[in-house]
C-alpha cells in the first residue's frame, strides 16, 4: 500500500527498492527502474503496507490496576477511583518503586504485543514519576525501549497527568517544578521529543496546560493534550490555540473545538480502547471530523488504568466497530495520520520514496482484514530501517 488514488493507496503486484535503511522506489513491478540490488526478497503476494504506527500509549509504567478493574466492573466510576487517591496515582507509587530496568522489561514484554501486531514507531509518555528523579527515569526507560525493542520511540513529557499526594496542599509548587525544573532538565537530557497534558476537572486546568505549552514552545518542542475525553472542557480549541501536533481522545469536543483543530491542522487521535475499557457512551464525532477535514488516527493509549490494550489490530478493529471508521479511515488511521501526530510526516506513515523502509508484511488477502479479525496472528514480517525484525 502507498500514497495514491486507489483504494487503500494500493499497488497490485507490486514492487519496491530499499536501500540505506529507505525506501529508494515503489511502484508496480512493471515498472522496476534498473538496479543492483545485492538482494532479493519474494512475498509471494503478501500485503505489505507502512509498519503500523501507534501514536499514543503509556507503554513504561510499574505494576497494574487489574483491581481497580474489578472494581469499575461493579459500577465504581474511574473519577471516583481518582479522587480516593488510586488511579494514576496509585500507578505513581508502583512506578516509583520499580527501577529502570524492571520498567524497560515488563514495557518490552507488552511492546511485544504491539509489533506482533505489525508496529514499527511508538510513542511512549512519562506521567507516572511525578517528580524529577521518576518522570526522568520513565523517559530514559521509554529511550532504552527504542533500542532494545527493535522499534522507533518518539518520547512525550506528561508531567502534568495526576498531581501527587505530596503536592495536595500546594498544585503551584508542583506546575513550577515540572515547568521550570522537570520539562528543562529532561529536555536537555535529550529525553523529550514532544510535551503533553492531561486536561480534565480530575486533572489540570486549561490555564495550567497553557503555561506549560508555553515553555514546552520556548523550548522549540511540539506539543499534544488528552483532551475532551471525559467531558467538553475546550481542550480541543486549546491544543489548536498552541498549534498541537494533535488533540487525543476527544469525545467530547464540540463543533467550535473541531472547527479550531481543522484551521490549525491538529490530528484528532481516536482511542478506541480507552473508550471501551470505561464503558463510554458519548462517541468521539467522526462525522465532524470528516466535514471539517480533520485527520483522524488511531492509537491503543496503552495504560494500565484506562487502557489495557497491547495490540495495534485490536485498536484498528474497535476503531472501526465502535467508532465507525472505515477500514481505510482506521489504517490511514494507524499509518499516514499517525505519523502527523508525532511530527514524523516526511519519515515515517507511508510508503514513498525517501521514507524509512518501515514496513509490516501481512498474512491477508485483502487490507480490511486488519480491521476484520481480532487476536488472530496476521503479522509475516515487519522490517525498520530496512532490517528484519
Ligand atoms: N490516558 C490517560 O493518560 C488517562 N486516561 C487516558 O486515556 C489516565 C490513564 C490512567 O488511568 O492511568
Ligand atoms: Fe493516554
Amino acid at each position: 500500500m502507498a500514497e495514491g488514488e486507489t483504494p487503500y493507496g494500493a499497488i497490485q503486484d507490486g514492487a519496491m527498492l530499499v536501500r540505506d535503511g529507505r525506501i529508494a522506489w515503489v511502484g508496480p513491478r512493471a515498472d522496476l527502474p534498473a538496479h543492483d540490488a545485492v538482494e532479493t526478497r519474494r512475498l509471494d503476494g503478501r500485503w505489505v503496507t507502512p509498519g503500523l504506527i501507534d501514536c499514543h500509549t503509556h507503554l513504561v509504567f510499574g505494576g497494574n490496576r487489574s483491581h481497580e478493574f474489578e472494581r469499575r466492573l461493579t459500577g465504581v466510576p474511574y473519577e471516583q477511583i481518582a479522587r480516593e487517591g488510586g488511579g494514576i496515582v496509585s500507578t505513581m507509587t508502583a512506578t516509583r518503586a520499580t527501577g529502570e530496568d524492571a520498567l524497560v522489561a515488563s514495557a518490552l514484554d507488552r511492546l511485544r504485543g504491539l509489533t506482533d501486531t505489525g508496529v514499527t514507531t511508538v510513542e511512549i509518555k512519562s506521567g507516572y514519576g511525578l517528580d524529577a528523579a521518576n518522570e526522568l527515569k520513565m523517559l530514559r526507560a521509554a529511550r532504552r525501549v527504542g533500542g532494545e525493542g527493535g522499534v522507533r520511540v518518539s518520547t512525550t513529557f506528561l508531567g502534568l497527568h495526576a498531581l501527587p499526594p505530596e503536592h495536595r496542599a500546594d498544585r503551584a509548587a508542583y506546575l513550577d517544578l515540572m515547568i521550570d525544573d522537570v520539562l528543562p532538565a529532561a529536555h536537555a537530557e535529550g529525553l523529550v521529543d514532544m510535551v503533553d497534558a492531561y486536561c480534565e476537572p480530575i486533572a489540570f486546568t486549561r490555564e495550567e496546560v497553557a503555561r506549560l505549552f508555553d515553555r514546552a514552545r520556548a523550548l522549540g518542542l511540539p506539543v499534544k493534550l488528552h483532551a475532551d475525553q471525559l467531558s467538553n472542557g475546550g481542550g480541543g480549541a486549546l491544543a489548536a490555540a498552541h498549534r498541537a501536533l494533535s488533540a487525543d481522545h476527544v469525545e467530547h469536543v464540540d463543533e467550535a473545538g473541531v472547527a479550531a483543530m481543522a484551521a490549525a491542522g491538529a490530528v484528532a487521535v481516536l482511542l478506541p480502547g480507552a473508550w471501551l475499557m470505561l464503558r463510554e457512551t458519548v462517541l468521539p464525532p467522526v462525522d465532524l471530523f470528516r466535514r471539517h477535514g480533520v485527520r483522524m488516527a488511531v492509537a491503543t493509549d496503552c495504560n494500565p488504568g484506562t487502557s489495557p490494550v497491547a495490540s495495534m489490530t485490536a485498536a484498528l478493529n474497535l476503531a472501526c466497530v465502535q467508532f465507525r471508521l472505515t477500514p481505510e479511515e482506521a489504517l490511514v488511521g494507524a499509518t499516514r495520520h499517525a505519523a502527523a501526530a508525532l511530527g514524523l510526516s516526511s519519515a515515517a506513515g507511508t510508503l514513498a520514496a525517501g521514507k524509512a523502509a518501515d514496513l509490516a508484511v501481512w498474512n491477508v488477502e485483502r487490507p480490511a482484514e486488519l480491521c476484520y479479525w481480532m487476536g488472530l496472528p496476521l503479522l509475516h514480517q515487519r522490517w525498520l530501517n530496512g532490517i528484519l525484525r
